[in-house]
């Protein structure tokens, strides 16, 4: 058997309860094979592979919480420090009932590569709750976050671990924790990202996931003799990645004609109103019936289904396995062209497989949303140096950033025969320096 099967059969006995997790591991390891058949002696040796998909630690703890009526809740916080071969720790919360060491595991193993694939010096790492903050009070919320970051402030550090946002955890959430962990601590450091202009965020942060998925799906487009101008786009989810992905899209001459939540879905045919949706999911914290209520020309229907609107491209911005294999093939009918990820694995394996045998441009969102931690990381150096960067001045150094993931993309898929598949290019350009980093410290 190779050496990527015996550790795809241990990961699997290993982890059995963890579907998203095993999902996230085939993917890796069946595009680096080229890769590893090149170096099989050394790195079975080395067991290299084996260190890889297990984390350095994972954390696991009680968060308990009073609620508005006075009754004490209780969940469970995670932090799954994954790979800290490149730099220190670092990757969002996600706050969703959802959460449990499956999601955390998947999402701190994507981290480890889409870090890599930044070029900046971040290791992986993932956390989160099942805590669902809709429908929370702001106080209850803060009450949730300040103990989450009593039991994790033991963990992190600005050179130690940084995390983030993610689904559920926004500027607000941050904010709560900042202020728990510098009441503890006594220090005012970048230990998050994500943070208010007035504390040490970083302008363009909020926007830089979004936009970061249209800088290289333009890059992606002009590799192709092509640009956004007039595309049809389809994007799902309404939270912090789709917001922006909506704007920079029209800002490049889309038309974005579709949005969703967990509810339901908006099919807008004289495009998203940006202003509207942010009024809606920013401000209200509201449903998507509120966007169809003062927005004559749009169409709410429940449930899911903006795969079925026909389209250029196509950006899931929600959640994992969002986009399944009769959505891949609804897609193609309808001829769409191109797929690039928004969320944290959004598409499954064999939709993805589908896409790609179909001729679909498609970018995988370790490479695609990698603009969001790599503007976290950015947000790191300008606390470190103690200054604050200009809007203009973070915004073109995260479009160079996404337009050399995709050179380094393209030009890894290409080098190992494989042209034009990013989901193995982005593989084996994220492992290639972490594998060569971790050689080098030893076993450890
Ligand atoms: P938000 O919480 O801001 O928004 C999430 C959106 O997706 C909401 O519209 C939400 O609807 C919808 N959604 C969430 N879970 C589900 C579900 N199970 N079924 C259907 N819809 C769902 O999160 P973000 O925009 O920050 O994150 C979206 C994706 O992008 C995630 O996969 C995240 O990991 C990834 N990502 C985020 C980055 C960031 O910087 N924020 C960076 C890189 C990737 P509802 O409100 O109804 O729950
Ligand atoms: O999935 C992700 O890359 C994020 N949620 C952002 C992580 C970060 O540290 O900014």
């Amino acid at each position: 058997m190779s050496y990527v099967d015996e550790v795809l059969e241990l990961v699997k006995k290993k982890n059995a309860a963890e579907p998203e997790f095993i999902q996230a591991v085939t993917e890796v390891l069946n595009t680096i094979r080229p890769v590893v058949d090149a170096n099989e002696a050394l790195y079975r040796k080395e067991a290299l592979l084996e260190r890889i998909v297990e984390p350095d630690r994972q954390i696991k703890f009680r968060v308990p919480w009073v609620d508005d009526k006075g009754q004490v809740q209780v969940n469970t916080g995670y932090r799954i420090q994954f790979n800290n071969a490149i730099g220190p720790y670092k990757g969002g919360l996600r706050l969703h009932p959802s959460v449990y060491t499956g999601i955390i595991k998947f999402l701190g193993f994507e981290q480890i590569f889409k870090n890599s694939l930044t070029g900046l010096p971040i290791g992986g790492g993932k956390g989160g709750s099942d805590f669902d903050p809709k429908g929370k009070s702001d106080r209850e919320v803060m009450a949730f976050c300040q103990s989450f970051i009593t039991e994790l402030y033991k963990y992190i550090g600005a050179d130690e671990d940084v995390p983030a946002g993610d689904i559920g955890t926004g500027a607000r959430e941050i904010g709560y924790m900042y202020g728990q962990y510098k009441r503890i601590t006594g220090l005012y450091e970048g230990v998050l990202t994500g943070k208010g202009l007035t504390y040490g965020g970083s302008l363009a942060r909020t926007e830089a996931t979004g936009y970061g998925l249209l800088y290289i799906t333009n890059a992606l487009l002009k590799d192709h003799n092509d640009t956004m101008q007039g595309k049809t786009v389809v994007v799902s989810g309404a939270g912090n990645v789709a917001i922006y992905a909506i704007q920079k899209a029209q800002q490049l001459g889309a038309k974005v004609v579709t949005c969703s939540d967990s509810t339901g879905w908006i099919y807008d045919p004289e495009g998203i109103d940006v202003a509207l949706l942010k009024d809606v999911k920013e401000v209200k914290r509201a449903r998507l019936t509120e966007y169809a209520a003062n927005r004559p020309s749009a169409q709410y229907h429940e449930g899911r289904g903006v795969w079925t609107i026909k389209c250029d491209i196509a950006l899931p911005c929600a959640t994992q396995n969002e986009l399944l294999i009769d959505d891949a093939k609804t897609l193609v009918a309808n001829g769409c062209k191109v797929v690039c990820e928004g969320a944290n694995m959004p598409t499954t394996l064999d939709a993805t497989e589908y896409l790609q045998k179909s001729g679909v441009l498609f970018i995988p969102g370790k490479a695609s949303n990698a603009g969001g931690v790599a503007t976290s990381a950015l947000e790191m150096s300008q606390n470190s140096e103690r200054l604050s960067w200009t809007f203009e001045e973070v915004d073109s150094k995260l479009q160079g950033i996404m337009e050399n993931i995709y050179k380094n993309i393209s030009a890894a898929a290409k080098k190992y025969g494989m042209e034009g598949n990013y989901v193995a290019g982005a593989n084996i350009a994220g492992f290639e320096k972490v594998a060569t980093a971790m050689l080098a410290q030893g076993v450890c």
